[in-house]
Parts: structure tokens; C-alpha cells; sequence
């Protein structure tokens, strides 16, 4: 009885994955994968009880079914962003990180400097509103987290930076510490050190995306 609970769990966990999943920091409400496509996954207003999140060298994971994605991140000052203009400066939208690319699919922690990127009014003790937007081949999907940002506050011990790739039919899985998976030279599960690099890489994928997003205001 236990044993089939749990598996009936596992097998919702891995359908829910076909899309994308924000793992951390904690999404608007519940998710619902067919509301994915829409503004912040179909959660229009920001939530009260907002995540303490760090101004540098934060991280946020995902994980998705979708070999092969691109993932990039918007980021908003307003207090209730609820609308994609609420993401955009002088019609720009808004990176705090540039589009880049995955060839596996699986669980991700990918580097999130949101100081780095130098958005007017992202400082310390500022309210913001990120925006992940996830492409693995049907659709853009999106997903907002509410945060605080704090100069002092790092990354909780909690959450679980590792990558994770998982590939075709195979049960097998190998995880990295994202410090060791950057220029290794093995193939496949570099996801962390890949997304880096390859960002710079795909400027011409980043605009085609961007204009699509764009293109639903
Ligand atoms: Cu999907």
C-alpha cells in the first residue's frame, strides 16, 4: 500500500518534469504545468510572503524533461509586477541573466548574480520579482519567484546545488558539484559549467527568443 503511494508519486513527479519545474527559489503558488505558458506560470500578482534571497552569487534550480532547453532570466523592481511590461526597461525586457543553452535534461542549479547585472533598483533590501523563462521545444514556459534581496543572506545549506542529467531511456544519472563540472572535458554532464559557457554562445537564439517573448505584450 505505502510502496504503491509512493510510486503513484514518483510517476506524478516525473510527468510534472516534462515541462520545467523552479525548484528554488519557491515559485508563485502551486505549480500547474498547463499554465506554464502564460506570465509567471499563471500567477498574475506577486505573493506576500516573499523569499530572502541574495543580492550576489545566488543560484536557482530547475528540472525538466526536455533535453535540450534554453533558460534565461527577467527581472523585475516593481512591488506587483504583473504584467510583461513590469519586466521590460525603455521596451528592453529586463535579463538579469542571458539566455543560454542545455543539451540534457534533468536538474540544473545554475548561478544567478543578480548585483552583476547591474538593474537599477536591484540592491539590497529591494523587493524584485523574477521571471525564468524555459524553452525546451513546445512553447516559452515561465515561472516568477518574489523575492527580498539581502547582501548578507547566501544560498540556505537546505538547498541542493548539483546537477543532474538524465538522458533517453537509460535509469542512469550522474551528479556533479557545479565547481567541478565546468571545462572537465567529459560530455553530458557538464550542466552548470555548460550553461556558462555556452551563454555567450547563443546571443543569436537569446534575441529570437527575447522577440517572441516580446511579441506576447
Ligand atoms: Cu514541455
Amino acid at each position: 500500500m505505502l510502496v504503491s503511494a509512493i510510486a503513484s508519486v514518483a510517476l506524478f513527479a516525473a510527468g510534472a518534469s516534462a515541462h520545467f519545474r523552479l525548484n528554488y527559489p519557491e515559485p508563485r503558488g502551486v505549480f500547474v504545468a498547463a499554465n506554464e505558458v502564460n506570465f509567471c506560470g499563471g500567477y498574475v500578482n506577486a505573493v506576500s510572503n516573499r523569499s530572502t534571497y541574495p543580492l550576489s552569487g545566488g543560484v536557482f534550480t530547475i528540472n525538466t524533461g526536455h533535453a535540450g532547453f534554453t533558460v534565461g532570466v527577467l527581472l523585475s523592481t516593481e512591488q506587483n509586477p504583473n504584467s510583461w511590461e513590469s519586466f521590460s526597461l525603455n521596451e528592453t525586457q529586463t535579463f538579469v541573466r542571458d539566455y543560454a543553452r542545455e543539451e540534457g535534461a534533468g536538474t540544473f542549479c545554475i548561478p544567478l548574480d543578480i548585483a552583476g547585472a547591474n538593474i537599477p533598483g536591484a540592491v539590497d533590501g529591494a523587493n524584485v520579482t523574477i521571471q525564468v523563462v524555459f524553452e525546451g521545444g513546445d512553447g516559452n514556459l515561465y515561472q516568477c519567484a518574489d523575492l527580498t534581496l539581502s547582501s548578507s543572506f547566501t544560498t540556505p545549506s537546505s538547498v541542493t546545488c548539483a546537477n543532474e542529467t538524465v538522458s533517453g531511456h537509460s535509469e542512469s544519472s550522474t551528479s556533479t558539484a557545479p565547481s567541478t563540472s565546468s571545462t572537465s572535458g567529459s560530455s553530458g554532464n557538464s550542466g552548470v559549467g555548460q550553461v556558462q559557457y555556452l551563454s555567450g554562445l547563443t546571443a543569436a537564439g537569446s534575441l529570437a527568443l527575447a522577440g517572441l517573448a516580446a511579441a506576447l505584450l
